[in-house]
């Protein structure tokens, strides 16, 4: 009923708009159908084919019980998409109408009325086909096949003399983590997965707008845009920039005008943490007769990155500095936020972001093995003042260099760099993930059996791609400041030394090493890129796995199905005997292993942040989950924070305390990322977990700005009179900055903790208040909302207030005093 109405709204809107306008194909009546079968059937565009299946009710949810399994068939199937759309004879008066594809899921043809257009095969390219000729007034008819992505790969694999890792996900230029990863599943889809669109044109069209900016000497950001436009037709136009108008002369092809814009009076776009994330909007619009023929909106940031390597006695620095200032780096890696990532919502991006932000983070990494993301993405990032450090989609493996994939790669860093080049967020371009790591440490050549010859190629092959092509391309298309490149994330791989005093580094000790926590204090390089412990998502997110009734039980198939790492639970088991104990019981055993994460976690920033500014940054691995799993994030599928998001927040304060527990000595450090100088009389107090003050001092302590700094040192001896697996330290201090740690001495295992009376006061609806009678320790309240804090310690005799994100019904509260009471 609607459609007539619709039709005759665009109609008329193209004729006002005159020369520029553009219609949305994405909301036809799309059909899929596996190409052997002949019965067409409803799809979603943007989407996947796992989703139109799951639509049609043909497979089951593969996130839930085992049915990842069930649905592997569908990798090995070719798709084919159509839909019919009504095209007007006052839209076909138009000199050059396109058909836009964002984003195709990989191998396809495109037809249109029958007739073969294009063939692509790069999931991360856009596609625009001049259609004028082949369209007609009223019914046309668009069609995109499909060809398996994983036979095509096997094809392309080949054609290389020896035998590639990973074959046949790194011949495919798609999204490698959908052949699963050791925190995804396998899904390997296929499909229109991003907006197509049918554009309207005439004479000229603006191809992109980029903001150039340079930071003066005198430390002034001088700005100015540079439009690129092609013209059809060589003439005279005009340009408006936000209403500054210029006569522009264009000759047929490809223009470059450089647009220079005053910035007196604009304000820095400053990263969280230091101030307000400033953005400007800006129009610029291409006028031909006084008639407006195209516009382009976009919204930037004033502000300046820079990378800074310099040789120092231990090695070299690795530093950002933002705005003129160096920056301590705090945050984290991110994966793909689900399997089918065409179901990304808004709110979804913007929540993940701000839920960064609200952990004091300012940075972070959108890890090789997904996706370049969506708009949106970067979006909360510049409104969040969340720097981005972007990797190109190439992770963990060997990757070709025939002529054919290096211009399919060459074409992919030029539309992904238009796209994404004006976000003030994005800080470093990255080449890869663990590709050079893989190459020198993983041992593929061996397992492969590799000639010397083939290993010399490899090597070789990886130089041209991420020292040659990639950087090169990169520069071709961000000709500014903003072109930070950096090859490989890590530049040296965990197992040399170098790693910790040069570059950037991803420690796996701890985990895939089961080194014990502690050697996080010993390894810290100059920027951990990546570190990790896993930990289980909460219940809710857990139940989430059942397309039935949860059997909450270690044992359950469905539960073990969800860890994806082949050595996981036991890692967890190992570290959880270490540190807590193993519990039977499930609700505990979740508990208890984000305990553990958490606690890991903890040990490893803390170190990292003591240790500035030899290291200048830290992210941990990783924020998010695309499905519903155990793994490192700190928070899950759902949405809901693990216990470790809550240390996060904790541990990335710009003031923290800090204790370093040497043999002889508890030296106490004040880390400040503040950029003011920092005055405080700081109280340190012994606690016996009754509430007994067993010892007490304070001092007057006076800190630069943005340092980490030791502020006492206690002796062991000192305290070797008290039974300190009773006790608690608590330092604190009121002025100036406010801040509150409590360091316990010995392991949670280790503590002697008797059974704590907790109270819950209702406040309001939405607010309790939480109290104790003697240490609460790791209070976790237990139920579905978002509590303002969790998992946290509460003093003898002391209580805390939360907020709720809604009223709840029921509550349960448990404390570690629960689990280790036997
Ligand atoms: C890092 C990442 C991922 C992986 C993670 C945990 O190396 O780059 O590839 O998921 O470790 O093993």
């Amino acid at each position: 009923m609607n459609r007539p109405i619709l039709f005759a709204f665009l109609f008329i809107q193209n004729i006002l708009s005159a020369q520029f306008s553009q219609r949305n194909l994405s909301s036809e009546n799309w059909q899929f159908k596996n190409s052997k079968d002949q019965n067409w059937l409803p799809a979603k565009v943007p989407g996947t084919v796992h989703l139109d299946l799951m639509n049609n009710r043909i497979i089951p949810d593969p996130y839930k019980d085992e049915n990842e399994k069930k649905v592997q068939w569908i990798e090995n199937e070719n798709w084919d998409y159509q839909t019919a759309f009504t095209v007007s004879s006052e839209e076909l008066k138009n000199d050059n109408i396109d058909l836009v594809f964002n984003g195709l899921d990989t191998f396809s043809e495109i037809y249109l009325n029958g007739k073969l257009l294009k063939k692509t095969d790069n999931m991360f390219r856009k596609w625009t086909i001049p259609v004028k000729q082949y369209l007609k007034a009223g019914k046309n008819t668009v069609q995109v096949k499909f060809t398996s992505a994983v036979n095509t790969g096997k094809e392309l694999a080949k054609k290389v003399p020896f035998t590639m890792p990973e074959s046949p996900r790194s011949f495919v230029r798609k999204a490698q983590y959908q052949f699963g990863w050791d925190w995804g599943p396998r899904l390997v889809t296929a499909g229109i997965w991003k907006d197509v669109r049918l554009e309207f044109w005439n004479n000229a069209k603006i191809i992109s707008v980029k903001d150039i900016q340079k930071r003066s000497d005198k430390g002034e950001n001088d700005l100015h845009f540079d439009v690129e436009i092609y013209a059809q037709n060589s003439g005279d136009y005009s340009l408006e920039l936000n209403k500054i108008h210029q006569k522009i002369a264009l000759q047929k092809g490809t223009n470059t005008i450089s647009v220079p814009y005053e910035t007196r009076g604009m304000k820095l776009w400053q990263p969280n943490g230091r101030g307000e994330a400033n953005l400007y909007d800006f129009e610029v619009q291409l006028l031909k007769n006084d008639k407006n023929i195209d516009r382009k909106n976009i919204r930037i940031g004033l502000r300046t990155v820079e990378l800074i390597q310099e040789k120092d006695a231990k090695g070299k620095s690795f530093y950002f500095k933002v705005n003129g200032k160096p920056l301590y780096i705090k945050g984290t890696n991110w994966i793909p936020g689900d399997s089918f990532s065409p179901r990304m919502t808004k709110e979804k991006y913007r929540k993940l972001i701000k839920d960064t932000k609200d952990a004091n983070m300012n940075m972070i990494r959108i890890w090789g093995g997904g996706i370049y993301e969506d708009d949106e993405f970067y979006k909360a990032c510049d409104e969040n003042g969340i720097l981005v450090w972007q990797d190109f989609m190439f992770a963990g493996s060997f990757y070709p260099t025939d002529e054919a994939f290096l211009n399919n790669v060459k074409e992919e860093v030029k539309d992904q760099v238009s796209r994404l080049q004006n976000h003030p967020s994005i800080a470093l371009w990255c080449g890869n993930n663990e590709i050079d790591e893989a190459i020198v440490n993983w041992g593929y050549q061996k397992q492969f059996n590799y000639s010397k010859n083939d290993s010399l190629q490899v090597w070789k092959d990886y130089k041209k791609l991420f020292h040659e092509v990639i950087p090169n391309a990169l520069a071709e298309n961000l000709r500014s400041d903003k072109n930070i490149y950096w090859p490989s994330s890590p530049s040296i791989g965990w197992g040399h030394k170098e790693s910790l005093t040069e570059g950037d580094s991803h420690y796996w000790g701890v985990w895939w090493g089961e080194q014990p926590f502690e050697m996080y204090n010993e390894k810290v390089g100059r920027f951990m890129s990546e570190y990790g412990f896993q930990g289980t998502p909460t219940l809710e997110t857990t139940k989430s796995m059942f397309s039935g009734t949860p059997d909450l039980n270690l044992q359950n198939p469905t539960i073990k199905a969800h860890e994806k790492h082949a050595r996981g639970w036991d890692i967890i088991n190992e570290y959880l005997k270490r540190d807590y104990k193993i519990p039977t019981d499930f609700v505990q055993y979740n508990y208890v292993s984000q305990l553990l994460q958490a606690r890991g976690m903890q040990i490893a920033i803390e170190a990292h942040r003591r240790a500035k500014p030899y290291n200048m940054g830290t992210l941990y691995w990783q924020l998010n989950d695309c499905w519903p799993v155990v793994s490192w994030s700190s928070i899950d599928y759902l949405g809901n924070w693990k216990a470790f998001h809550y240390q996060a927040k904790r541990s990335f304060e710009p003031v923290l305390v800090s204790v370093a527990d040497t043999d002889k000595s508890y030296d106490v450090y004040l880390i400040s990322d503040l950029l003011k100088e920092l005055k405080a009389d700081v109280n340190f107090e012994l606690i016996d977990f009754k509430g007994k003050t067993l010892w007490r001092t304070s001092q007057p302590v006076l800190i630069n700005a943005d340092v980490s700094k030791k502020i006492k040192s206690i002796s062991t001896s000192e305290f070797a009179k008290f039974d300190l697996s009773g006790a608690v330290l608590k330092i604190s201090a009121e002025i100036d900055a406010k801040f509150e740690k409590l360091f316990f001495f010995n392991k949670p295992k280790d503590l002697k903790l008797s059974k704590p009376e907790i109270t819950v006061r209702k406040i309001s609806p939405s607010e309790i208040e939480i109290s104790t009678d003697v240490l609460a320790k790791d209070i976790y309240l237990v139920g579905d909302a978002h509590f303002s804090d969790n998992f946290f310690d509460l003093l003898p005799g002391t209580s805390k207030r939360i907020v709720l994100s809604k009223p709840l019904e029921k509550m349960e509260v448990i404390s570690l005093w629960d689990v280790m009471k036997n």
